[in-house]
C-alpha cells in the first residue's frame, strides 16, 4: 500500500512495479488492486482524512510510505506507527533532486516513523532494481 502527499509518485509508482494496469491520473479514493492499494494524498495531508489510511492499511502487508524530495511538505511525527501494517520509506523522483533536497526528505520520513528508505526514480529506474529485490525477498 502506498501512502504520502499530493504529487508524492504514488501511482507512479505502483505502475512501474507492474502493481496497477490502469494509467495514471489523479487518484481520488482508496484504490484496491490485486497486489497492492492506491491512496489519495489527500488522506494524508488532512488529519481528518487519516482513518481512510489506518483502516486501509488493515488489508496491507507493507505500508511505502513516499517523500517527493523535490517539495517540503509536513510529515506527521511517527506517523508510520499508527498504520496497521511495517513501513518502509521510499524517496521518489531522485533523478529530479539535489543530494540535499533528498536527505532533507530522508530526515523527514525518519521522523514519521520509518527506520529503513530506498532511493528510486520511477522514470529513470534508478534505484528500482534494489527495490523490486527487497519487495521480492518479502514474499
Ligand atoms: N521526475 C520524476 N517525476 C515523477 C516520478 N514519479 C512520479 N513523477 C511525476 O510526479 C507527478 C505525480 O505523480 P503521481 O504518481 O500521480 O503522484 P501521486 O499523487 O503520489 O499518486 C506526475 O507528473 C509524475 O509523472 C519520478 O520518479 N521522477
Ligand atoms: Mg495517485
Amino acid at each position: 500500500m502506498v501512502v504520502g502527499p499530493v504529487g508524492a509518485g504514488k501511482s507512479t509508482l505502483l505502475k512501474a512495479l507492474g502493481l496497477r494496469d490502469t494509467p495514471v491520473r489523479k487518484t481520488e479514493s482508496v484504490e484496491f488492486y490485486s497486489a497492492a492499494v492506491d491512496t489519495p494524498g489527500e488522506a494524508f495531508e488532512i488529519p481528518t482524512l487519516y482513518h481512510m489510511l489506518i483502516m486501509s492499511s488493515m488489508k496491507a502487508s507493507l505500508i511505502l510510505l513516499l517523500a517527493d524530495p523535490t517539495k517540503r511538505k509536513r510529515f506527521p511525527s511517527r506517523f508510520a506507527l499508527s498504520m496497521r501494517a511495517p513501513s518502509v520509506g521510499v524517496v521518489t523522483k531522485i533523478d529530479a533532486a539535489s543530494e540535499e533536497q533528498i536527505e532533507s526528505a530522508e530526515k523527514a520520513l525518519l521522523q514519521c516513523g520509518v527506520k529503513k528508505i530506498f532511493r528510486l526514480s520511477s522514470k529513470t529506474g534508478e534505484g528500482m532494481d534494489d527495490f523490486r529485490s527487497f519487495l521480492a525477498g518479502l514474499s
